[in-house]
């Protein structure tokens, strides 16, 4: 499974850091919403589900957090703990996010609109979608 981690250009000088994102130029797709997890509880696992069409770029603005990307086949982890990464995340992709630092602030930039029906929340037809979608 190929990991798409982005390294975001910095603009930096000697009063600090600016990350600018631009749809299409720095984000592979156009944003329409943005959403963000904080105050995550310790020990708490989020996700849990795949989406059928969105994509998503994970951005961990502040703290750190790691992500489980699953494909139905292969499982990677990856650690957010820079606020200059994105992590992309495909459509047909299960996730999981954990190990929030306290100071976690995750920003999410995704390609649509909120909508229930775009979520799959079980495993096995996570497999089952995908399978399908593999057949056509
Ligand atoms: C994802 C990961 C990274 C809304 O009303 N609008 C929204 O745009 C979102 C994202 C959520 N909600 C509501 C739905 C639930 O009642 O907020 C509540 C928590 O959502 P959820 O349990 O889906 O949160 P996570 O952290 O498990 O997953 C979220 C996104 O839903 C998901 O698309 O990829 O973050």
């Amino acid at each position: 499974m190929q990991i798409m981690k982005y390294a975001f250009q910095q603009h930096g000088d000697e009063r600090g850091h600016l990350i600018a994102l631009e749809e299409f130029n720095d984000i592979p797709f156009r944003i329409k919403r943005v959403y963000y997890l904080y105050d995550t509880k310790e020990g708490v696992h989020r996700g849990f589900h795949a989406h059928k069409s969105l994509k998503q770029i994970l951005i961990c603005i502040h703290g750190s957090c790691k992500v489980l990307l699953d494909n139905g086949k292969e499982k990677k982890i990856v650690p957010l703990e820079k606020p200059y990464e994105g992590l992309y995340i495909p459509h047909n992709m299960w996730r999981e996010m954990y190990d929030f630092s306290p100071d976690a602030v995750l920003v999410v930039l995704a390609s649509e609109v909120y909508n229930e029906e775009d979520y799959i929340r079980n495993y096995d037809d996570f497999l089952t979608f995908i399978a399908k979608h593999e057949a056509n």
